[in-house]
């Protein structure tokens, strides 16, 4: 595929849902203060933000002693494909001063593109095999290819408590259960940990 053709999408507007993470401050200030000014960016670079989430506070993943992260969801609207919109989010992870050092180590900004409409990606075997991975992998493998959706965004309450504000209806492509079927599925206190902040 050209990078033109790839870019471009032919043009066809697409809608993403996107995942954003923190639990470092930057220069900008505390996560709360990064990832709002991480929404803003967004628009900016042509992603625009037709919905968002309120921010939550929630327990770090798997270390609950590190520090809590601030987490949310927004839904972008962009004639653009899921490569150019991932490549415009690491810049602006980038700009926020993430430095992709330790997997899952502490970070200032991390955005996650979850999914798209119901594209598989790179398609739904591969898909499956990154889903279904061994716990014991999941910390040593990460995939080359964009995966979508997220392989792991179904057991994550940190992403499916806001997921649930603004998409609760979206429904996922290979599961075939709602993002409020999938968190009713987690346990309740895996829920009751991510917990909204107040709107200052
Ligand atoms: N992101 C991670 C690892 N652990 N924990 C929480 N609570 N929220 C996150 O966004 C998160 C995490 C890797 O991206
Ligand atoms: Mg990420
Ligand atoms: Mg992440």
């Amino acid at each position: 595929m050209s990078d033109g053709q790839d870019a471009g999408n032919s043009g066809r507007i697409a809608c993403y849902l996107v995942a954003l993470g923190g639990n470092v401050a930057t220069q900008g200030g505390a996560p709360e203060a990064t990832l709002r000014a991480a929404i803003q960016e967004m628009s900016k670079a042509g992603l625009e933000v037709v919905r968002q989430s309120r921010l939550f506070r929630t327990s770090s993943f798997p270390d609950p002693t590190d520090p809590e992260y601030v987490n949310a969801c927004v839904e972008i609207r962009a004639a653009l494909s899921p490569a150019e919109v991932l490549r415009r989010l690491h810049h602006i992870e980038a700009e926020f001063g993430r430095e992709r050092v330790q997997r899952w180590g502490q970070r200032t900004l991390d955005l996650d593109l979850l999914a798209q409409g119901d594209t598989l990606l790179p398609d739904g075997a591969t898909y499956a095999l990154w889903r279904d991975l061994a716990p014991e992998q999941r910390l040593l493998r990460a995939p080359d290819d964009l995966i979508l959706p997220h392989p792991r965004l179904h057991e994550r309450s940190f992403v499916l408590v806001p997921l649930a504000e603004i998409a609760p209806e979206w429904r996922h492509p290979a599961l075939g259960l709602t993002v409020q079927e999938m968190l009713d599925r987690l346990p309740r206190a895996d829920r009751d940990s991510v917990r909204p902040i107040a709107p200052d």
